[in-house]
């Protein structure tokens, strides 16, 4: 490895440290534990993009509205918050902005959810501060329409996120973006990074030896 590579390897792997970074949805993410997609990267998140999409098309009465999930980890309860702008249509081409977001601890369970931010602004928020009971670690968010709600969200049992969803056909299509505060993204493979880090390093450090 020579000296100018060497260094091109210590600088990206620092930056991917460093850095914050966005997570864009792959696809479409899956809506249970068993299918959510991996925040994966180095550094801390601070964003996800992705869309909604009209599952099942196949019955234009019965549109079959996305969920999304991710998995994050969370470093900082007391700090961690979420914004969301989104644009979504319905099946008639209205104006549907008003996603539902949810967010499971690592087995699963349903800990917090919110609507709305507010009456008058229908889409949803966790304040930083909402979640300082809980303790740190992995979690997956979930993004849904209004109205589709996680098993047993009415009742008294805690719900869970690989039991599934019921939805009551509200549609909703399009863009949107969640703004994260505080989280690490989830498995970060570290020891990749450290060694690729290690190696630019002592390299580095071998090759201003042989200068010296
Ligand atoms: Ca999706
Ligand atoms: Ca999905
Ligand atoms: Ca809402």
């Amino acid at each position: 490895m020579n000296y100018f590579l060497s260094f091109l390897v210590l600088f990206f792997s620092f930056i991917n440290i460093s850095s914050a970074a966005t997570f864009n949805e792959i696809g479409d993410a899956g809506e249970l534990m068993s299918t959510a997609q991996d925040t994966t990267g180095i550094g801390s998140l601070n964003e996800i993009k992705g869309s909604f999409i009209n599952l099942d098309n196949s019955d234009p009465d019965f549109p079959v509205s996305d969920i999304d999930a991710y998995k994050i980890n969370i470093t900082n309860t007391s700090l961690f918050s979420v914004s969301m702008t989104a644009n979504f249509v319905d099946e008639f081409g209205d104006d549907d902005s008003d996603p539902y977001l949810w967010l499971f601890d690592s087995a699963g369970n349903l800990v917090f959810d919110n609507d709305d931010t507010s009456g008058s602004n229908f889409l949803p928020s966790i304040v930083a501060g909402d979640l300082a009971l809980f303790d740190s670690g992995v979690y997956y968010l979930a993004v849904s329409m209004w109205e589709a709600n996680p098993l047993n969200y009415y009742n008294l049992a805690v719900s869970n996120l690989e039991e599934g969803w019921e939805r009551n056909g509200f549609l909703g299509v399009g863009e949107y973006e969640l703004s994260l505060t505080d989280p690490e993204i989830s498995e970060v493979p570290i020891p990749a990074a450290l060694w690729l880090f290690s190696a630019g390093l002592m390299t580095l450090i071998g090759a201003r030896k042989k200068v010296a």
